[in-house]
């Protein structure tokens, strides 16, 4: 469980979840073996932005679980963007719409392409990057 509240994605179509050779591994190469879990992202972006109210920032998540009846836990920081705050500075202002603006109409892959301008994160910035910049302009994350 994610933070007590949130339970991970079981679906087997993501081959990871439910095969013990891949979602116990080496991630990160230090000899210790870590496990894998997936969460659906809406349900946690949902969960960090209403629930806990925050926007734009560090939130130190923790994961909670049992493995052949031992009870372990893990936790790690990750950092919460504020769609339309291309330079990640808790606002969307007139700065954001500049680098936005230079990187409009690009594609993943562009050399013009900026992954912070890309706010659903689709690989395209387009109008409907621009409707989420312009629904949190003049805006200062909470
Ligand atoms: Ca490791
Ligand atoms: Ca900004
Ligand atoms: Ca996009």
């Amino acid at each position: 469980m994610l933070n007590g509240t949130i339970q991970p994605v079981l679906d087997p179509k993501y081959d990871f979840v439910t095969n013990s050779s891949k979602y116990i591994v080496d991630h990160d190469g230090d000899g210790v073996l870590e496990r894998m879990v997936k969460f659906n992202r809406t349900e946690a972006a949902s969960w960090i932005c209403i629930d806990l109210g925050i926007e734009y920032g560090n939130v130190t998540l923790t994961i909670t679980g049992e493995a052949d009846g031992t009870p372990f836990e893990g936790t790690d920081t990750v950092k919460v963007l504020f769609p339309g705050d291309v330079d990640d500075d808790g606002d969307v202002d007139p700065d954001d719409l500049y680098l936005f603006a230079g990187a409009y109409g690009t594609r993943l892959g562009d050399a013009a392409y900026n992954r912070a301008a890309d706010f659903n994160e689709d690989g395209s910035i387009d109008p409907e990057d621009l409707y989420i910049l312009a629904g949190n302009y003049g805006r200062t994350a909470v």
